[in-house]
């Protein structure tokens, strides 16, 4: 197939596209590196050191004889490039990374909430719209969140994107309907997400358009079987206080010596999925493409649930790090239990990694190897939700301060 990853320069996406292209599909990647811009703004770098996008493709040319190649193309903002160029390459599918994802960041200020919703909704809808203009067929594959369906505990497993609902009938009967779950979003970026789902079902219904939905939890991990296959193919690892998501970050925390920051009492269950899962779902996903006509497919792409705490527990217990229990800059829910249904990946093979697999020393050898690039002072997660948050400054039992919630 030949297949389109935009945002493909990024952590899933990177992975994605070797994944894909050893397998012997034709791979573009559309980017317009923002988030290597975002990296200046914020003045952080990935913990390993990335190469440019054409380094890394030329490595992947010399190591497997295979080309990826690179158009540089904002999404959001080129829509006629982008038109065209879904017209002149007319791709079989098109796997959709190209969204800023952090939800820290998304909360920063108001100019951050702006150019979140700007850049992810645009970039959906200009995506949408391209393919309706042109009447390419490609199947649209999207990166959506585990965070549309919120956080509170519900005492029921979440269902895969669509809610069975019965309504009383004016006649006295009953209707029956599936709807989209309600979504609760806990950030402007879950937002995104929220909206984005919109969008899929008013395409999908009025022009036919095939679209999958792949609602994941928090990826972890850094290397996928490609990425190892040489230094310069090296994933991007995210560890600040922004776009490092909280196992990554406790592990490379734990490597270096700081104290594992749990937000508030830990309590927050997440779903969580391995970065090698991640790219095989896609896989899974592509060769299960919906026929025209048919309402979004919509699959959780998750494995596991866990509890921040325990999390924060197990590496403690692994590597003797000492936990520091912040207060939450974030508006959740301090407490929450989830379930999730993930029964669809599962028919179709997938054969989950789990944390228990061995796979937590491979990424504290990463967070070792690289631990020099580490900068400490970026390592608080400091965008606070609301304005009533109050600045506080927290300490370590020895009185280091760790940070400012501001
Ligand atoms: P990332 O920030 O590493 O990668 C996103 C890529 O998209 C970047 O290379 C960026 O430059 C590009 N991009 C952003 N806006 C663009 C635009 N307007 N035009 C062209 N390129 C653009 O993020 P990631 O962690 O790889 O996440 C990829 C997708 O998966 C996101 O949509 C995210 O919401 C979703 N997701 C990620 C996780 C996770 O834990 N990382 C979990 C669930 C879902
Ligand atoms: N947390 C801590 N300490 C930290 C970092 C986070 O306790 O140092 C807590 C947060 O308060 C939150 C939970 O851990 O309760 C998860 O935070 P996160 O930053 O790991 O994940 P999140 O903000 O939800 O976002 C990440 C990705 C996003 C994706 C989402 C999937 O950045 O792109 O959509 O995971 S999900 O969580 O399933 O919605």
């Amino acid at each position: 197939m030949k297949i389109a990853v935009l945002g493909g320069d990024g952590f899933v996406g990177w992975p994605t596209a070797l994944h894909l292209s050893a397998q012997g599909h034709d791979i573009h990647i559309i980017d317009n590196l923002s988030r290597r811009w975002i990296d200046t703004e914020l003045g952080v770098q990935s913990l390993t050191p990335m190469d440019s996008i054409q380094e890394r493709t030329r490595i992947w040319l010399s190591e497997t004889g295979r080309r990826i190649h690179f158009h540089l193309i904002d999404i959001a903002r080129d829509y006629e490039i982008l038109k065209s160029w879904i017209a002149d390459e007319k791709p079989d599918a098109i796997i959709h990374f190209a969204e800023q994802r952090a939800a820290p960041y998304s909360m920063k200020t108001d100019r951050h909430k702006v150019y979140t919703v700007n850049n992810n909704v645009n970039a959906t809808h200009n995506v949408l719209s391209a393919l309706t203009e042109t009447g390419v067929d490609a199947h649209l594959v999207h990166l959506g969140t585990m965070g549309v369906y919120g956080y509170s505990t519900v005492g029921a497993a979440i269902p895969e994107g669509y809610l069975p609902v019965r309504l009383d009938r004016m006649d006295g009967g009953e209707a029956e309907q599936e709807i989209l779950y309600p979504t609760r979003p806990g950030s402007v970026y879950h937002m995104t997400k929220s909206l984005d789902q919109i969008l899929f079902q008013f395409y999908a219904q009025n022009d036919g358009l095939r679209i999958t939905d792949l609602h994941q939890g928090i990826v972890w991990g850094t290397h996928t079987d490609q990425t190892r296959r040489h230094e310069q193919l090296i994933n991007r690892f995210d560890y600040d206080g922004d776009y490092g998501t909280v196992l990554n970050r406790f592990l490379i925390q734990a490597a270096i010596g700081h104290p594992l920051t749990v937000h508030g009492t830990g309590g927050q269950t997440r779903a969580f999925i391995h970065i090698q899962d991640s790219v095989r779902c896609v896989e899974l996903a592509l060769q299960n493409a919906p026929q025209k006509g048919d309402r979004v497919r919509i699959y959780n792409q998750m494995t596991e649930t866990h509890r921040v705490r325990d999390l924060a527990n197990l590496i403690a217990k692994l590597t003797g790090a000492e936990i520091a229990w912040l207060p939450n800059p974030r508006k959740e829910a301090a407490e929450n239990d989830l379930v999730v249904k993930n029964d669809q990946f599962l028919a179709l093979g997938l054969d989950p990694i789990r944390l228990q697999d061995g796979l937590l020393a491979e990424i504290m050898d990463v967070s070792r190897k690289y631990a020099h690039r580490v900068d400490r002072s970026r390592i608080p997660s400091v965008s606070a939700w609301t304005r009533d948050i109050e600045p506080t400054l927290e300490r370590d039992p020895e009185g280091r301060a760790l940070r400012s919630v501001s």
